[in-house]
């Protein structure tokens, strides 16, 4: 058996959600997102998936503030920047696509797309396929290539559908998004499921949310898969502990992941594994 990729650690650092009510370390600025990026890479981060806030701490999709970001990270460290087409819940599908006008030096390494519908706590996270198409024809269109998100089993086979009408390459990067409340449920036997359905010569990332995140970013790494963790899906370290800023928790992936005997990639592994060009 040959041995396992490097892993690579992906931090959700802002999300559209999480509050400064629910943690004072939540970044919000392009600075305050830049200086927590540049400590995940210290800490072994390959890449970010960015969410921008308003000044207000409100969630936004608005290019000049993926700009402004984007900026900041670049001139801080070498982190590959995978933006959100996600957005919040509500948001309409040009608002979603705001990142993805961003062209040249200020354009994305990733973006991401979600290919179904899902509930979202008490929310409709609404993917209908029109849609989809649209952000995936757009994605495709700047030249990058998509993280399909999968926040239940079905839209792995949704990716298939799109790559049939030539709008998504295969084999593809997934993340599969585990434990959101209404949603598909962090447990083995679902990610297995999850690994078990990719097409083959596809890579995963794992993105378990609340108390899941780092056992689901260990387990990912036992096998053979990336992990993503960070503010937007966990605020704590433990137990009731606050991690103090996205670093903790790409630290902490990082010490498991090393302690299952995989090496940590940097962000041209991480460029070269999934296939950024
Ligand atoms: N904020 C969620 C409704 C993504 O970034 O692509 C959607 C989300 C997915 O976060
Ligand atoms: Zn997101």
């Amino acid at each position: 058996m040959s041995a396992a990729p490097p892993y690579v650690i992906t931090a959700a650092m802002v999300g559209a959600e999480t509050t400064r009510e629910q943690t004072p370390h939540l970044p919000i600025t392009a600075e305050e997102i830049a200086e927590d990026a540049a400590r995940c890479r210290d800490a072994g981060v390959a890449m970010v998936h960015l969410h921008v806030r308003r000044p207000d701490g409100t969630p936004s999709q608005d290019a000049e503030l993926f700009r402004a970001a984007i900026r900041a990270i670049r001139a801080r460290c070498d982190v590959l920047i995978q933006t959100s087409t996600g957005g919040a819940v509500g948001m309409s599908v040009d608002e979603r696509c705001g990142p993805l006008t961003l062209t040249g030096a200020d354009r994305p390494d990733m973006a991401t797309l979600t290919t179904g519908t899902v509930n979202f706590g008490d929310d409709v996270f609404h993917n209908p396929r029109p849609l989809v198409k649209e952000i995936a024809r757009r994605i495709r269109a700047i030249g990058i290539r998509p993280e399909i998100e999968c926040f239940d089993a079905g839209m792995v086979e949704q990716a298939e559908w799109l790559a049939q009408q030539g709008l998504v390459d295969l084999p593809a990067h997934y993340d599969f998004v585990l434990g959101v409340p209404g949603a598909l449920g962090a447990s083995e036997p679902a990610l297995d499921f999850l690994i078990g359905s990719v097409p083959h010569g596809s890579t995963w990332t794992v993105a378990g949310v609340g108390r899941h995140q780092l056992p689901m970013a260990e387990l990912a790494a036992v096998k053979g898969g990336n992990g993503r963790v960070g503010l937007e899906d966990n605020v704590f370290l433990s137990k009731g502990v606050l991690a103090k800023g996205n670093w903790e928790l790409v630290a902490e992936a990082a010490k498991r992941a090393r302690a299952q005997g995989r090496e940590i990639a940097t962000p041209q592994q991480a460029r070269e594994l999934l296939r950024l060009g």
